[in-house]
């Protein structure tokens, strides 16, 4: 029995890595922008792939404000919030959503979508080509091992596209920025104005460079945008609108 355990778990996981060596989309991070991204991309039929650092889901959701276990968003995200079947109460123009609802509804629908999401996985690198510049895919490592500070090398994931929904540090463009000519400069966020904040990041959510996107607050990170505290609705309709630039980039 303990034999086959091993074996069910290795040859089965074994096999879907293998199939995600290569995708269409990889999106970086499974917090609110990365998810829905996820579901968006996948619904229109994109092999898509989603790496998370953590073991858990929803990246800055679960803490709610403050750890208080609500949210907000804006009425804009209502349709993106039905679409995932995630209630909402009104109040102070405002619509409240509860926290581990919210986590737990973007990553079923993502899954139920198509997306392939595997946890304990970090980013560490993209692969690029020169002439005309482009990032093909990404270098990923388990997180135990980027943790334990073991030297380990990376393996390869090709894609068409990868999607930077890491978050306050944007991490895959500013390792891109680092080791690349991208002539990408990551200056990171800067000090709250929600208004602003939630407006500017959908407006820059785009491509970076060729087969590299920014949504989320890592649009905030690169573009120099202020933050906006616990309100998600930018976060959402930053990842619904990454997912239509590139299906139509991938088309
Ligand atoms: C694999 C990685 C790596 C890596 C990070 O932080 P997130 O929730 O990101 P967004 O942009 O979808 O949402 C931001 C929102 O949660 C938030 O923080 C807001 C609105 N703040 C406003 C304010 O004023 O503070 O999720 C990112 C996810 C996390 O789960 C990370 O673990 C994961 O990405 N991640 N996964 N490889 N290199 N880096």
């Amino acid at each position: 029995m303990e034999a086959e355990i091993t074996r069910a778990i290795i040859e089965s996981a074994s096999e879907e890595w293998v199939e995600f060596a290569e995708s269409d989309v990889i999106i970086v991070g499974a917090g609110p922008s990365g998810l829905t991204a996820a579901k968006y991309i996948a619904e229109k039929g994109f092999k898509t792939l989603v790496l998370e650092r953590r073991l858990s889901f929803g990246g800055g959701i679960g803490g709610g404000g403050m750890l208080f276990h609500k949210i907000v968003a804006e009425t804009e995200a209502k349709d993106i919030l039905d679409d995932f079947g995630i209630a909402y109460k009104e109040r102070r123009n405002l619509l409240v959503i509860d926290a581990a609802e919210m986590m737990a509804k973007l990553a079923v629908k993502a899954i139920d979508s198509g997306a392939k999401i595997l946890h304990g996985v970090s980013v560490e690198d993209v692969i690029f080509r020169e002439d005309p510049l482009a990032v093909k895919g990404v270098c990923v490592q388990w997180s135990a091992v980027e943790i334990s500070g073991l030297h380990v090398d990376p393996i390869f994931l090709r894609s068409r596209a990868v999607v930077d929904a890491t978050g306050h540090d944007a991490e895959v463009i500013s390792v891109a920025a680092r080791k690349i000519p991208l002539e990408v400069h990551v200056p990171g966020e800067r000090s709250a104005h929600s208004e602003v904040a939630e407006k500017e990041i959908v407006e820059k959510t785009g491509k970076v460079v060729k087969g590299l996107y920014a949504a989320g607050m890592a649009v905030a990170a690169l573009h120099n945008l202020p933050r906006m505290g616990p309100i998600f609705g930018g976060m959402l309709i930053s990842g619904k609108k990454i997912a239509d630039v590139v299906a139509e980039d991938l088309s």
